[in-house]
């Protein structure tokens, strides 16, 4: 039985999982359909052996640091980064990080599909060696106000925009983190939630330099509960549109509806772009806790991207870019 320790830095359990918040109204709603659904069903199915993250072929990690790409704060913890986690799935706690270990991450297969040349399927590991690896020090800043910084290792988007070939009338990426299929492995929780957990970015946000597809952090192979085998990482917007352990990309001309904004659309919306000047409905975005420390700093404005980003957004002052 794991005794939950409250570190210093963590917010009090009323500000801490704000989605878990308003989450309870309707869980409680759809767990009762979904355990009929289920029982139906005949139970959930065998789980399936468990296989350790980041086990792909040796000789990538370490890769070659981008050295345009650095924070001018401290590089958070790892140990921190790998036992303090979003991933709901496991569980709506941060402490997830035994159980979404359990998930096999290979065999794991991604597939590319929608308004693209040709469709396709491709092995996580033939994709990792036909891109090119690199390291970036990103911040990351979750919607509940905590942040981090993190190695991470990937590769731009933009390339696997170029591996994908999207038609011209293609606007959107929709991804998708693993599916029903998986759901029997050990440490999933959760079954009433809609999933699977899905995000979307328009193209010209895809192919920004700085949208990056993760597969690694501090010099390793990704581990599980951080989304192994590939997750993504927008930092500019807030954490939640960081999609982990990712199995489709497809491509669209309509705007995706996201897991989050399925919940709450009032409180998570397409954009969610780091404003430090527009409150959450619930709460302050003025400032982020910084996990590890008892700091509190100011949040920026595109989380300190905007000379990346802002470009993006102009004409488009009347959409609700930063919720
Ligand atoms: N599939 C999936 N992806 C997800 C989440 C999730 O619950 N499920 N949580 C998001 C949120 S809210 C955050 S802050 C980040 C957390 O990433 P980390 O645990 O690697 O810090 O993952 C994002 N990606
Ligand atoms: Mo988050």
């Amino acid at each position: 039985m794991l005794i939950r320790k409250r570190h210093g830095w963590e917010l009090p359990e009323s500000a801490a999982a704000p989605e878990e918040h308003f989450l309870g109204r309707r869980t409680l709603m759809k767990s009762a359909g979904a355990g009929l659904l289920l029982a139906a069903a005949g139970g959930a199915p065998a789980p399936l052996s468990a296989q350790p993250a980041g086990d792909e072929p040796g000789g990538l990690y370490p890769a070659p640091r981008n050295p345009a790409f650095t924070v001018d704060r401290e590089v958070t913890a790892e140990e921190l980064v790998t036992t303090y986690n979003n991933f709901f799935e496991f569980g709506s706690h941060k402490e997830i990080w035994r159980s979404a270990q359990q998930l096999p991450v290979r065999p794991w297969t991604v597939v590319i599909d929608g308004m693209v040349e040709e469709e396709r399927t491709v092995d996580i590991d033939k994709l990792l060696a036909s891109m090119p690896l690199e390291e970036r020090v990103y911040r990351h800043r979750c919607v509940e106000a905590w942040s981090i910084v993190v190695p991470w290792t990937g590769f731009p988007m933009a390339e696997l925009l170029d591996y994908a070939r999207p038609l011209g009338s293609a606007r959107y990426v929709r991804m998708e983190t693993f599916g029903s299929d998986q759901y029997a492995a050990p440490g999933f929780r959760q079954f009433w939630y809609p999933w699977p957990y899905v995000e979307g970015l328009t193209l010209d946000e895809a192919a920004n330099e700085l949208a990056f597809l993760v597969t690694g952090a501090y010099g390793k192979p990704l581990p599980g509960q951080n989304g192994a085998p590939l997750r993504l990482a927008v930092p500019w917007k807030y954490g939640f549109k960081s999609v982990k352990s990712i199995v489709r990309f497809t491509f669209t001309d309509e705007r995706p509806v996201s897991f989050w904004e399925t919940l709450g659309p009032d409180e998570y919306g397409f954009w969610a772009n780091v404003n430090p000047d527009v409150p959450h409905p619930r709460w302050s975005q003025a400032m982020e806790r910084v996990i590890g420390t008892s700091e509190m700093i100011p949040t920026q404005l595109y989380n300190g991207y905007g000379e990346y980003v802002a470009e993006l957004y102009k004409g488009l002052e009347q959409e609700p870019l930063f919720m």
